[in-house]
């Protein structure tokens, strides 16, 4: 590739490489579209870039005070005299706050609908009392009140409370859901290392505290302030915003249809694209487009009723309720948009570009910014606040109706691209599926299943399109690994069809028939980000059913390519429950590196040390049982984690 950087052992794609090398066939029709429309893309952006700042991509600038910036070295300490692991330490927990922060106001957002309904601000019904009835009981939140079952909504609005107190309190005191739900061995370590959290909230002020100009400089005790808000960042934020998605609408349900770039061709509909995080505002829009006054607007605009898609988080919870076929992920939603067959975009939270607005402008598309955190330059602002949802969801789409009858006869270019797909599966249906933790875990003794990987988290431009993704998926398939899979790692499996049943001839004999027995797709996506709530669980009803830690099984968390805050910090959190987690990239700390021997032979090395990684990469493995292990070559991760699921084989007597 054309780009290449050897302090970080990897490479990176330019332009050419990109198309040469993507999995994907939607996309070079699609660069070569936006080119023909002088609408520069993010490869061009990207190409512009290059090459990138080398302190940045090792975490040494520091520019968190206004002594520097300072580009630090160990012989060149920065003003306030910080050495570069304390400089790499803070810049890290500062992503990572910024991680908890975003999937916190999701959670916030959520739980604050949840609230509406039970205070009759908003239309019910909860979908999910099976979950609030699951959360009452771990919670120890009284389901009776003088020896009769209390009202629904009034136990919904108990458990939502405690639930947003593990969010938001400030003062210091345990998170409940998470005493109430991991593992006691886990709860231990914590304990000893000194890193239970009182909140995501709390922890995300310690850390932007911590890391302000002359406080915490001893770098180990940033970080365990790390592992301590990557705790909080799991259970106050992340597993709160999926079981209130789950309480507000119900469990998903297994699905199939098609994705990808080309179902945008398909129906004659108003076409309308859903793109963020929280489905609050997709889901009234879906249920707004079935009434009659709103379906005659959409005639009268020429169109035929309305067509749904999803993008990003918001395309995995569509995709997982409704069966709405997911488009792209965050790399692709340009590429959406200049097909020129969006009517409408409707964003909310997190992961929409700016870069969307002059391609949406030059196609007539209409974007409606629908939260106050997330607003673009030029977009139709709705807030989609409790209360007024149905009510923003018609005037939303009668704002897509007038954008269709504007746009008609408007070119389009929608590569003729769609894959087969299913969806619409969490812990509990993967379990029944294969009849139960305990059938599961003996097809992982048996070898069947050699291990259990997730592969998660965004696309990122320092690879060629999806394609880290797709091998990487490809060739823990062969190794009869079994995969699930959330956020826009999975709109690349999606889209390389690895979700279908068919895929199922890419994986290795035992693991083939395990799933067809189980009627499973090779790889399994279980949701948004958030819904890696999901995985957690279903290893650790797993790690349950072996009488042992998540530590000690095979199992791999792996962002095969980083991109957002949000994913570094579910790593870490992974990490903390006792986890592997394999970075597709340098996360940004630097990279161990090799130098030759003074005096020996041409070709012998010694490795340089580099105490952060040494930390996360050797040292956590007495702390957590887990590491981080960074792999930029797809084809060697998945030899990597193959190595390491036959170590956990080996120990475990398997
Ligand atoms: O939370 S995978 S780019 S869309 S951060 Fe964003 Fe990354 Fe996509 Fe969803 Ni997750």
């Amino acid at each position: 590739m054309r780009y290449r950087y050897p302090k970080l052992n990897a490479e990176m794609p330019d332009r050419a490489d990109v198309l040469d090398l993507t999995p994907s066939a939607a996309l070079p029709p699609l660069v070569e579209h936006m080119a023909s429309c002088d609408l520069p893309c993010y490869l061009d952006r990207s190409d512009a870039q290059q090459r990138l700042c080398s302190w940045g991509l090792d975490g040494t600038c520091c520019r968190r005070c206004l002594w520097g910036p300072c580009r630090v070295t160990d012989s060149k300490p920065g003003i306030c005299g910080a050495g570069p692991a304390q400089v790499v330490m803070g810049n890290h927990l500062r992503m990572v706050a910024a991680a908890a922060a975003a999937h916190g106001s999701h959670a916030r957002a959520r739980l604050e609908t949840i609230l509406a309904v039970t205070e009759g601000r908003e239309e019910g019904p909860l979908r999910g009392m099976d979950r609030v009835r699951w959360l009452a009981e771990r919670l120890g939140v009284p389901q009776a009140n003088a020896g009769a079952p209390r009202p629904d909504l009034d136990l919904a609005r108990e458990v939502t409370l405690a639930l947003y107190d593990d969010l938001s309190k400030a003062r210091p005191g345990p998170m409940r859901l998470l005493h109430a739900c991991a593992p006691p061995e886990r709860l231990e370590r914590w304990r000893e290392l000194g890193v239970l959290p009182t909140s995501t909230m709390a922890e995300v002020f310690e850390s932007l505290h911590r890391t302000t100009l002359g406080t915490d400089s001893d770098w180990r005790n940033t970080a365990l302030q790390e592992l301590r808000l990557a705790l909080a960042f799991f259970w106050g934020a992340v597993v709160p915003a999926s079981f209130a998605s789950e309480i507000l609408y119900g469990r998903p349900s297994p699905t199939s249809g098609e994705v990808g770039f080309g179902m945008l061709a398909r129906g004659r509909g108003v076409k309308v694209a859903v793109h963020g995080h929280l489905p609050v505002a997709a889901e009234a829009l879906l249920a707004a487009a079935e009434e009659p006054e709103i379906l005659a607007e959409a005639e009268a605009a020429g169109a035929d009723g309305f067509d749904f898609y999803g993008i990003c988080c918001s395309g995995q919870e569509l995709l997982a309720r409704h069966g709405v076929p997911s488009v792209t992920g965050i790399l692709g939603q340009e590429f959406a948009l200049a097909t020129g067959a969006l009517d409408a975009l409707v964003v909310d939270l997190q992961c929409v570009v700016p870069a969307i607005m002059p391609v949406a402008r030059a196609k007539g598309t209409v974007v409606v910014t629908t939260h106050e955190s997330n607003r673009l330059e030029g977009a139709v602002h709705m807030p989609a606040e409790p209360g007024a949802l149905p009510e923003v969801a018609r005037k939303i789409l009668k704002l897509a109706c007038d954008a269709h009858r504007l746009r008609a006869g408007t070119a389009t270019c929608v590569p003729a691209v769609t894959a087969p797909a299913r969806g619409g599966f969490d812990d509990e249906t993967v379990l029944e599926a294969f009849g139960g933790a305990n059938e599961l875990l003996a097809l992982l003794r048996r070898g069947d299943i050699t291990g259990l990987a997730t592969l998660v988290s965004c696309n990122t431009p320092k690879v060629p399109f999806e394609r880290s993704n797709v091998v990487l998926a490809k060739e823990l398939l062969r190794r009869g690994v079994l995969i699930t899979t959330t956020g826009c790692a999975a709109h690349a499996l999606l889209d390389a069809g690895l979700t279908a049943d068919a895929a199922r001839d890419l994986c290795a004999p035992q693991l083939r028939g395990a799933l067809e027995r189980a009627a499973l797709p090779p790889v399994i996506p279980v949701g948004a980000c958030v819904d890696n709530t999901r995985t957690m669980f279903l290893w650790l009803r797993l790690a349950e059913a072996a009488g042992t830690s998540l530590s000690a099984l095979p199992l791999f968390y792996v962002g095969a390519e980083p991109g957002n805050e949000k994913a570094l910090g579910m790593g870490m959190a992974f990490l903390a429950h006792g986890v592997n987690v394999l970075s597709g990239f340098p996360i940004p700390v630097p990279v161990p590196s090799a130098e030759h021997i003074p005096g020996a032979a041409a070709d012998d090395m010694r490795r340089v040390a580099n105490p952060v990684a040494d930390f996360f990469s050797r040292e956590a493995v007495s702390a957590l049982g887990a590491r981080i292990v960074v792999e930029p070559a797809p084809e060697l991760a998945a030899g990597v984690i193959h190595m390491d699921f036959k170590r956990k084989r080996w120990a475990l007597g398997w």
